[in-house]
């Protein structure tokens, strides 16, 4: 009774399985906006792919037939176990306060329908290392800003804070999902190598970010997005293949048994165990030693997605996640 997902090529609508239902769809492509699609569900676009990298769809399914509503600058979908919010914010002067009313309008939604758990947000942060009308860089406007609809939803604790990814786009303005599930209890991890991000200092900004490592819901892992940092600090700097190969270590010991047992989780997978994994390349240039590197470490069976587009630091060239899938799902 999961919710589940899997990749299919844009040229495809998806296709009606055996006792599922699209709950949504996410499409990693070349244009921005919140579309319905013909089949009904709420799709978000993100543009990513223009100059390079591939373009795809991710298909959310689910057990239950969902309902769906869209708006035009958000849609949600639920199906009584789970449920998809998406929102839209176009290009701003100052982030923070829209981001603030945005993200909490997300969170009284969650609320309003009961689903009492949030366990993995995407943020797609058009121009993440530009800068906003008063010199502060996006991406901390943006963090600062989503910190203070955090603080609204939840007060001062981290304990729930879930899994993410924040990322750049190709565009501008601001997108985001999230999943909530109304009958789980998500254990959210952290990853012993690197500084729990909600504990950055600040000498990266104001705020620090609001998320956690990876987030396991049932017997499925969420991996974050995850990238070349040890503690809090960036390594590697200029070097995108010992970047790649570090962030594949960060998550190679987050999802590994010794990391997950000293958070009381009885579980432990490997690299080979991941799917649906997305690398998020700075430079486009930069995708094929990102790709060998990813062969070498996960073998030439499992398919990775390149894009496009910044990462939130300026020295960060590379930023990777995937999902380890339960028993239910057939990847
Ligand atoms: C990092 O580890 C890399 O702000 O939602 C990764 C995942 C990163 C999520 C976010 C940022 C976010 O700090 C950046």
């Amino acid at each position: 009774m999961s919710i589940r997902a899997h990749f299919t090529p844009l040229t495809q609508t998806p296709a009606p399985e055996q006792d599922r239902h699209v709950l949504a769809t996410v499409t990693y492509g070349d244009t921005a906006g919140l579309t319905r699609v013909l089949s009904g569900h709420p799709d978000l676009t993100v543009p990513m792919t223009a100059t390079g990298g591939d373009a795809f769809r991710e298909v959310w399914t689910v057990a239950g037939r969902p309902r769906w509503v869209l708006r035009e600058d958000n849609a949600y979908a639920h199906d009584g176990r789970h449920l998809f919010v998406a929102g839209l914010l176009p290009q701003q002067d100052i982030y923070t306060p829209p981001v603030r009313a945005l993200y909490e309008k997300a969170f009284a939604l969650v609320n309003h329908l009961d689903y009492g758990h949030i366990f993995r947000m995407w943020n797609f942060v058009g121009d993440i290392l530009g800068t906003n009308t008063e010199g502060m860089e996006i991406y901390q406007d943006f963090v600062q800003g989503r910190a203070q609809a955090f603080h609204t939803y939840m007060g001062d604790s981290t304990a729930q804070l879930p899994a993410a990814t924040g990322i750049g786009t190709q565009g501008r303005g601001i997108a985001f999902l999230l999943l909530a599930t109304r009958r789980g209890v998500p254990r959210h991890i952290e990853n012993s190598r690197q500084t729990s991000a909600y504990h950055y200092p600040d000498q990266y900004g104001p705020k620090p970010p609001s998320f956690a490592r990876a987030t396991l819901l049932d017997d499925t892992l969420y991996v974050s997005g995850t990238a070349s940092i040890l503690g809090h600090e960036t390594v590697h700097q200029g070097d995108v293949r010992r970047q790649t190969q570090e962030t594949l270590d960060n998550i190679a010991h987050l999802i590994s048994r010794d990391n997950l047992t000293a958070q009381g989780i009885e579980a432990g997978h490997d690299l080979k165990d991941l799917r649906l994994i997305k690398a998020y390349v700075r430079h486009e240039n930069d995708i094929p030693a990102v790709r060998a590197v990813c062969e070498e470490t996960l073998g030439l069976g499992v398919e990775v997605k390149y894009l496009n587009v910044a990462v939130c630091r300026d020295d960060l060239l590379v930023e990777i996640e995937g999902i380890v899938p339960g028993q239910e799902w057939d990847l």
